[in-house]
């Protein structure tokens, strides 16, 4: 085991965090399938919702007859969007203020939108119900294609809106077009290229659901539920259902992972509260497969022009793009409300420019909503991989290194904070030494050897290079919320009486670690050990507000947090160790977990000691209360900016185009960090997820609407067989404004690493002359593109 951490941070000779592989508080759980998920709670007399979703992707609804179903013996209530306009309840807001239709009542946009549940005594029963609705549908044209939906005669999806007579959402920019323009049209270089990022789904291992469960006699309201931010969905059921706030408790238990899609509130979850209160009983809701991939939100779905400017010698100069951005039928974006493309803005990535601008058209289109955060703090993927795709077909066109070019372009270390040209203030980053660890650990020059060797023979193999910098941690409250919350977050610690602490999250772990992590950072900053400090989180009744985790914000954000609030119980007990010790607060010295009297180091009392001071008989100082707790909200001066350098070796199959990852090296910079080992399992996971998107993953739609990924038959996800051993290095660029310099990981690699393995698959493709293909680089793609067939439209 090795001590990471960089010097000048203070610590102890605990050194709980960064030092050597501490193994995770939560896994004998876990490895003895004792987790206690949703779909885990049974309460009694709880009964079932199951939910009739089109088969049609645009109809108008005629008639839903519902009187079979209600015959059926063990159905309890059948209900439709007609019995839920008369609630009021037929429509609820989306994460981006438009609305959704919790049941369809008008129409149906999108194949598998909800138009009625049952609930039943069973999940069987229920299931079986389902089919005993009739529903007459008049069909109406669907629009499927992204390009068509703005054409003058499309079919108008949301006829719902108030005067809308087209499929338009809104336009967006950023940066400087006219400054842009001017370097464009003066530079020696410019190269264009056309990027799909395709719609993919973050497929989680636990599909949505929830247990609601309505007390008709004190009127509240408890819901289970598979949610990333329990206390943010408690404050919205407030505000959609009327029900008073202190009256609903979420609670979040074990999730089976979330990456992004567990963020939105979903019609299911509503059906379920809906279904409790008027059955007076708890009623469960758990999607199965094909809903959580046809109906819950899906990610990415961005057509982007891609331009880049540079002199001849490779300085690049400015970046601009143009994107298409497909919403689906409603447009329920996971952003900050200032955000509608999320933190798209940084797709200047790593390098020092001098203009940029961007330009951006969202519009509805007979699909499944969302634009979900997968994986990515708000469109942070789709601006990586633009920047990263662009630059390398700039290095094509210049035939120069795809390295070289990058490490002559990158933002220096004297130039942070760097202030981007569309308006993000990178904290810190240092990035050419990281880039030279990947090159190292991959032997890069061998590899372009070999390669070369390999090429006289005939062979296909690819060496791809990705940098990307992230903006992670959302955010500072002045400039970012979600429906008006600002993005701050509580923490709240006591330690009780015999020195083992309890600390209080508002962030919600779906599998990251945070009952290790956030004891670990608990632990260094008050000398007990994160074996003593139990993490309490995903239950609104049990932690203080706050916006919860997606956007890889814990750390920067609950993690201050819990640093800040552990510092401040440290600094009371400050206080009483004075009075035990009889001397001044100045000549206390805090060490390996106690205050030592300076000069006498032997004169010393430990946190625990302290602990029972603080709750134990007798006077305490003057103006100090007892016991010893605290709480804060934690409000971001800023994002933090991690960054890291990819490199990826694939090898095609010539005769059959099929994609091997042979090697894939990710050298992350996370600022301080915190435990190497759940780091470690971060990233291999964000590079498996990368794997998928680049070769395997995509949701596609036929002409008539139908979805042609909703099972994991045709959405391939990857497993353990379709990716390399990782190897992975670090490098430590500590935040600024962090209290202990760390900045995000969770999503670093499903950011960084697309690029790299679609680099490396175009470079392996350079013999016949291709310099863009685009994901998934399935092999019927990667052949076609080998004979020179056209891209699909
Ligand atoms: N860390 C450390 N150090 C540092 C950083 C970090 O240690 N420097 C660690 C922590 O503490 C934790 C982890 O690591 O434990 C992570 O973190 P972060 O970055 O802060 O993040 P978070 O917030 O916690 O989380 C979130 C993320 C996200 S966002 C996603 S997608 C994904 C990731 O996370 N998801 C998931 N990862 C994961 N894992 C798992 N297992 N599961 C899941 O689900 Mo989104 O927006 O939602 O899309």
């Amino acid at each position: 085991t090795v001590d990471e951490r960089p010097a000048g941070f203070e610590n102890n000779d605990h050194k709980p965090v960064g030092h050597g592989r501490m193994l995770r508080k939560e896994d004998p759980r876990f490895i003895r399938g004792k987790g206690r998920y949703v779909d885990d709670v049974q309460l009694p007399g709880m009964l079932h919702c199951a939910i009739l979703r089109s088969p049609v992707a645009h109809a108008r609804i005629v008639s839903i007859d519902t009187t079979a179903a209600e015959a059926h013996p063990k159905v309890k209530a059948v209900v439709t969007g007609a019995a839920l306009t008369e609630l009021g309840l037929a429509w609820m807001p989306t994460l981006s203020g438009d609305v959704q239709a919790v049941l369809a009542t008008d129409k149906v946009r999108f194949q598998g939108q909800e138009v009625a549940f049952v609930v039943a005594e069973d999940r069987y029963a229920a299931r079986d119900a389902l089919e005993l609705i009739d529903v007459e549908y008049d069909v109406l044209d669907p629009v499927i294609d992204v390009r068509r939906a703005l054409e003058p005669g499309a079919p108008v999806i949301r006829d719902d809106l108030d005067g809308k007579t087209d499929n338009h959402i809104f336009d967006w920019e950023t940066g400087d077009e006219a400054a842009t323009e001017a370097v464009f049209a003066s530079a020696d270089v410019v190269v264009s290229e056309d990027i799909v990022y395709p719609r993919v789904h973050p497929a989680p291992m636990e599909t949505c659901g929830c247990v609601a469960d309505y007390d008709r006699i004190d009127g509240r309201l408890t819901l289970w539920s598979t949610s990333q931010a329990p206390h943010a969905h408690r404050t919205l059921y407030a505000i959609v259902a009327g029900l008073p706030e202190h009256k609903i408790r979420v609670i979040s238990p074990d999730i089976g992972g979330g990456f992004g899609g567990k963020v939105p509130i979903y019609p299911g979850y509503v059906c379920a509260i809906v279904g409790s209160i008027v059955t007076g009983k708890p009623v469960k809701w758990m999607e199965d497969r094909s809903e959580n991939l046809t109906s819950t939100g899906f990610a990415r779905d961005y057509i982007m022009r891609g331009e880049i400017a540079a002199t001849r010698d490779g300085k690049i100069l400015a970046v601009r793009t143009n994107v298409l951005a497909d919403h689906g039928a409603f447009n329920g974006v996971a952003a900050p409300v200032k955000y509608p493309a999320g933190f798209f803005g940084v797709f200047t990535g790593s390098y020092d420019l001098q203009a940029a601008h961007c330009k951006m058209t969202a519009v509805y289109t007979n699909k499944a909503p969302g634009g979900v955060a997968y994986a990515c703090s708000f469109r942070i993927t789709e601006a990586v991989y633009l920047i990263e795709r662009i630059v390398d077909c700039l290095a094509y066109e210049l035939q120069m290194d795809p390295v070289e070019l990058r490490i002559k372009n990158f933002i220096q270390p004297d130039q942070f904070p760097y202030r981007t040209k569309t308006g993000w203030l990178y904290d810190s980053g240092d990035y050419e030494p990281t880039m030279r660890k990947a090159l190292e650990i991959a032997g890069y020059d061998e590899l372009r050897r070999e390669q070369a060797e390999r090429r006289a023979c005939g062979e296909l193999m690819g060496i791809g290079v990705s940098f990307f910098t992230e903006a992670v941690g959302a955010g500072p409250r002045k400039d970012m919320d979600i429906l008006g919350l600002g993005m701050a977050d509580g923490c709240e610690l006591r330690v009780h009486p015999t020195g083992k602490a309890v600390v209080r999250l508002s962030v919600q772990t779906q599998g990251q670690g945070h009952e290790t992590t956030f004891a670990q950072i608990v632990a260094e900053e008050i000398g007990i050990p994160p074996a003593d400090i139990d993490v309490v989180h995903g239950d609104t009744d049990q932690t203080p507000f706050g916006l919860g985790t997606y956007g890889s914000r814990s750390t920067p954000v609950s993690g201050a947090a819990a640093a800040l609030v552990a510092r401040k119980v440290r600094d009371k007990a400050r206080l009483i160790a004075s009075a035990m010790l009889e001397v001044s607060v100045a000549d206390l010295e805090w060490q390996k977990g106690a205050f030592h009297v300076k000069g006498d180091p032997a004169k010393s009392v430990t946190i625990q000691e302290i602990a029972m001071r603080a709750h134990g008989a007798g006077d305490l100082p003057e103006g100090v209360e007892g016991g010893l707790e605290a709480q804060i909200c934690y409000n971001p001066e800023n994002l933090t900016y991690p960054h890291g350098a990819y490199i990826c070796v694939v090898d095609i199959d010539p005769g059959t185009a099929q994609v091997k990852v042979r090697r894939f090296v990710a050298v992350d910079d996370c600022g301080t960090r915190i435990n190497p080992m759940i780091i470690e399992g971060q990233v291999h996971r964000g590079l498996t997820d990368g794997v998928g998107m680049a070769l395997m993953e995509m949701i596609a739609f036929d002409e008539d609407g139908n979805c042609l990924g909703g099972s994991l038959m045709d959405y391939l996800i990857p497993t353990a067989l379709e990716v390399p051993d990782w190897e992975t290095g670090f490098t430590v660029t500590p935040s600024p404004h962090h209290p202990i310099g760390a900045k995000g990981v969770g999503e670093s690699a499903t950011v960084g690493s697309p690029p790299a393995i679609v680099n490396a698959v175009v470079d392996a493709l350079k013999p016949f002359g291709i310099r863009h293909a685009d994901m998934p680089l399935t092999p019927s793609r990667v052949w076609d593109a080998m004979r020179g067939v056209p891209r699909p439209p």
